[in-house]
Order: structure tokens, then C-alpha cells, then sequence
């Protein structure tokens, strides 16, 4: 219904669309050509431009005419579909159902939960027209699935046998948003996994909330190779309808911003009183479930690509890539090309049957370096070259992405050899994030050196009093061009706090220790 010249039958009108710069323009803006001249500018838009280059340059991201809305490429899409998969398994694995819910909300059930809706109203996206009639109610597009599903909750609940319910589903949510889009990181509709589940205890509850981080971690860490830190949202960052959130925060060094990488709340039993979903327990007494819910979102993809790109384009971890070694044949004039076509053929052969996601470049009408820059934008983990003198000796060149770093491997030990490297890769550039990682947290203890370190665009580790109203006070001290600062959670890890320790913000008695900074 978006798309341009298409005979749309709907439109999303109350929302006011104020125009990006991009809005209307079919091709690549002419603001990410220009943003290789910008050099100067600090305050973490350039990176987010430079973001912008990498995906679009990478083919993983194409703009679209509406502001906001990318199109997500094959290069994306494999890889959002290899973390769906082992999500996926994983949470069946702990008996959770997939299931799909409408798109479309009526909006009476939208604003059945005001106080969750209220803050967000000013993104919900409506339909309301068909054709040129006028719909006769308003109908929202889902923003997140809460009032969709709660009511569905109510009606299949009755006993104690019915519980535990635990759904998720695979989908796009839309969310119009004002501030200025980024692919991946701040999109109007965007895809995600949304977990939705019911117990009869809340110690079930808390359970699953912490079984569900530790799957993000390791869809970060694992996968993505960027390190995370888990922990629990301040009162005042917390999802506002629920009890306690939980989060897998991620650090972009470059930017010195954090990012709230994916989030497990544990809703209390808020939806249950207003959804009235309950139940009947063993003793036949009326109870009220206790509630979860859980989401990662397309922005995963955004971060590694912040956290690991480079000068030259995309690093993709070698568990993420759709392509995980490209084969270049270097061919020379006089040489034996269709022997090193051939062996390329069989280096490609050998390592697909080995499990390996392995691709040769056989178009002849680029150069060898021309495709060596073409894949390294793309960010495949490791190039493979195969010139007359391998051809002779049996024998590959093999090119790390991440470190150029470059290896002979002999045809005879093909697999091991690329195994091994690859293996490395995936190492080393978790290794590289998290060092880099560790180098901008700044632990402080007054408000001097957390100005200071917030100067520095570090990652800021605090003893805090755990007060509301001082995170809002730390929120107006900070604010200025660069956006202010706020709590990015208080981590599970928690250094020894010696007693008589004081807040850095307010020199009351501090409670923990709080990761503080700029964020996404
Ligand atoms: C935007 C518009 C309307 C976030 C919104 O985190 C409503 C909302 O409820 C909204 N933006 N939220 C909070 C979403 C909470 C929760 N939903 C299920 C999650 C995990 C998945």
C-alpha cells in the first residue's frame, strides 16, 4: 500500500510526515556521497551517516521513497534469517509456540491500556481511508502486540491446565518515528520477534525472563560478535506497563553510544487486571497470571555493523554471513586459466560439502582487484585467491577481512585450514569489540569526572542512589546538542560497593553500581 505509483487503497494520513531529507528521491540521497567530504562532525552523526554508506555500498539496505522505510536486501535478510533460525530452535526448544496475530488494530482495544499507550501514541500509524471513503473507525497499525493478543489471552485462560501460555510470533511492527531515521537503528516499520507468554507464579515468570536474555546475549556475542551486558533497567527507562525490565546493552565506541540491544520485561500482572486474564488453581480460587514479554528487532543487524565496520565497508561475522569465503580465480594472460577455474570449482565444491557457505567470482568483466574491494565492502570474513603459482604448487591464498592478514593453505588440508581461520575471525573480532569495549568504560564516583568522562563519549560505570528523580536531574544537567545522558541499566555483575559509598549525582548514600551514557 506504500509503494510509489501503486494504486494504494489506504493511506496512513493522521500522522504528519514531516519530510526526511531523502523523502521523495528514488536514488542514493546525495547527502551519503557528501558525507566523505564531512569530517568534521562530532557529535555521532557522521557515524550514523557513515552507517548509512556501509549498508547501502554492503547492498545489504536500499532507500525507499518513504522516509524512514529501507529495503532490506538479500545480504540482510540471510543474515536475520540465520539469527531467526537459532532463536527459533532454542525457543521451542523451551516449548514456546509460534503463532500470528492481525496487523491491524481497532482502536478501542489500542487505548484499552492507556497508561502503556499514552507516551506512544504520537507513533502509532493509522489507516483511515479505503480507496476515497473514509473507514468509519480509524484502524492503527500494530506498534507492538500487547492489546492485540492480551484479549485472546483472557478467553483461552480458565484453569491452571491452560497455563503456562507461552506464544511468540515472527513480524513487522511500525513505529513512526520522528527523529532522524537510520537503517536498522531507527526505522518506521521494522522486523522482530515478539515472545508473549502467561504463568500461573511469578517465580515462573522471572525464570523465563532471565532464559530469554541469555538467548539475546548469545544472538549478540555468539553471533554478531559484539559484546553485551546484561542487566536491569532504571524505574524511569523501564517499559512503563510493566514490572521489571531486563536488557542486553551494546556499546558503538565511535559514537561513545549505547544501545539498548534487545529487552526481556517480566509485566507483573498489570495486563492480567486489565485484560482479566486469570484463572482457577488447584484450590478452584480465582487468580490473576503473571506475565512476560520479550522482543529483538532488525537494529541487531545495525549494531554489528556499527560496532565492526571500517574504512572499507562491512565486517561480517563469519556465523552471520550468507557468504562466509569468496573464491577469486586470478587469472594471468598467459596462464592455464581454465585450470584455475577449475580449481576454483573444486575449492568451492569441497568447501559447501563441508558445511561451509562458500561462493567463486567468475565474471569476467571485473579485474581481480576490483572484486577484491567488491567483497570487502560486502564484508565477506575471508577471501580465498587462486593464481597460476597456487595452481602449481596446490595450494590457495586465503585473506582475512578483518586484519588482512593473509595465509597459504594447502589444497590437501582445504577444510581444516578454513575452518580454522574462519573460527579466528569470529574470534578475534569479538575479542577486538569488547577490547575497544573496555577501553571507554570510565568507572566514576563524583559528578566532576562523570562530566568528564561523558566528554569523552564513554560508557560510564557509577555508584547511584537508585532515585527517580535524580536520573531526571542527571537527564536536564546533560542535555545539549548531543542529546543527554541517561541510565543504560544497572548491570547483573556488580562490583563490590564499600559502605558509605555515595551517588555520584546526588551525594546521597548510593544503593549499585549503574552503567550511565549517551544512547540510541
Ligand atoms: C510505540 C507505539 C505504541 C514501545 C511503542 O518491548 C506502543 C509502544 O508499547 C509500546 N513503543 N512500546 C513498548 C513495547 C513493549 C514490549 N512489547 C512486546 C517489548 C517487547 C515486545
Amino acid at each position: 500500500m506504500a509503494g510509489k505509483g501503486a494504486n494504494s487503497s489506504a493511506t496512513v494520513s493522521t500522522c504528519t510526515v514531516t519530510l526526511g531529507k531523502e523523502e521523495g528521491s528514488k536514488k542514493r540521497p546525495a547527502w551519503v556521497s557528501l558525507i566523505r567530504k564531512t569530517k568534521t562532525l562530532e557529535n555521532g552523526t557522521l557515524r550514523v551517516f557513515l552507517v548509512a554508506k556501509v549498508v547501502v555500498n554492503g547492498e545489504m539496505i536500499e532507500y525507499y521513497d518513504i522516509s524512514g522505510c529501507y529495503i532490506l536486501r538479500p545480504w540482510a535478510m540471510s543474515i536475520w534469517e540465520i539469527m531467526q533460525t537459532f532463536f527459533d530452535a532454542e525457543i521451542k526448544k523451551m516449548k514456546i509456540k509460534n503463532c500470528y496475530f492481525p496487523l491491524f488494530v481497532s482502536s478501542g482495544v489500542l487505548q484499552k491500556e492507556k497508561d502503556h499507550i499514552e507516551g506512544f501514541a504520537p507513533e502509532v500509524a493509522w489507516v483511515t481511508k479505503s480507496g476515497e471513503s473514509e473507514l468509519e473507525m480509524p484502524i492503527a497499525i500494530r506498534p507492538t502486540s500487547e492489546t492485540v493478543m492480551y484479549p485472546y489471552f483472557s478467553k483461552w485462560i480458565r484453569g491452571h491446565r491452560d497455563l503456562p501460555l507461552r506464544l511468540n510470533q515472527w513480524c513487522n511492527v511500525v513505529r513512526w518515528e520522528f527523529s532522524n531515521p537510520t537503517p536498522f537503528i531507527r526505522s518506521r516499520e521494522f522486523l522482530w520477534q515478539e515472545g508473549h507468554t502467561a504463568f500461573a507464579t511469578k517465580e515462573e515468570a522471572d525464570t523465563e525472563v532471565l532464559e530469554i536474555l541469555e538467548l539475546y546475549r548469545r544472538i549478540y556475542e555468539e553471533f554478531l560478535a559484539v559484546p553485551v551486558i546484561k542487566g536491569k533497567k532504571s524505574e524511569h527507562e523501564k517499559f512503563a506497563g510493566g514490572l521489571y525490565t531486563t536488557t542486553v546493552e551494546a556499546f558503538v565506541p565511535n559514537t561513545g553510544r549505547g544501545v539498548q540491544g534487545a529487552t526481556s520485561h517480566c509485566l507483573g500482572q498489570n495486563f492480567a487486571k486489565m485484560f482479566e486474564i486469570n484463572f482457577e488453581n488447584e484450590k478452584g480460587e480465582k487468580c490473576m497470571v503473571w506475565q512476560n514479554s520479550w522482543a529483538y528487532t532488525t537494529r541487531t543487524i545495525g549494531v554489528m555493523v556499527m560496532v565492526h565496520g571500517d574504512d572499507k565497508g562491512l565486517v561480517l561475522p563469519p556465523k552471520v554471513a550468507s557468504v562466509q569465503v569468496i573464491v577469486i580465480p586470478v587469472p594471468y594472460k598467459d596462464a592455464n586459466t581454465q585450470g584455475i577455474f577449475d580449481a576454483c570449482a573444486a575449492t568451492v565444491k569441497t568447501l559447501n560439502e563441508a558445511g561451509f557457505r562458500a561462493e567463486a567470482d567468475y565474471r569476467d568483466n571485473y579485474s581481480p582487484g576490483w572484486k577484491y574491494s567488491h567483497w570487502e565492502m560486502k564484508g565477506v570474513p575471508l577471501r580465498i585467491e587462486i593464481g597460476p603459482k597456487d595452481l602449481a604448487n596446490n595450494q590457495v591464498r586465503a585473506v582475512r577481512r578483518d586484519n588482512s592478514a593473509k595465509s597459504d593453505i594447502q589444497m590437501a588440508s582445504l577444510v581444516e585450514g578454513v575452518k580454522e581461520m574462519l573460527d579466528n575471525v569470529q574470534q578475534s573480532l569479538f575479542d577486538a569489540a569488547k577490547q575497544k569495549r573496555d577501553a571507554c568504560i570510565q568507572v566514576v564516583n563524583t559528578w566532576e569526572e562523570f562530566a568528564e568522562a561523558l566528554g569523552q563519549k564513554k560508557m560510564i560505570l557509577a555508584p547511584w542512589c537508585d532515585e527517580e528523580e535524580v536520573e531526571k536531574d542527571v537527564k536536564a544537567r546533560t542535555k545539549g546538542e548531543m542529546g543527554a545522558a541517561k541510565s543504560l541499566c544497572t548491570p547483573f555483575d556488580q562490583p563490590e560497593l564499600p559502605e558509605g559509598t555515595l551517588c555520584f549525582a546526588s551525594g546521597t548514600p548510593a544503593k549499585k553500581w549503574t552503567y550511565w551514557g549517551r544512547s540510541y
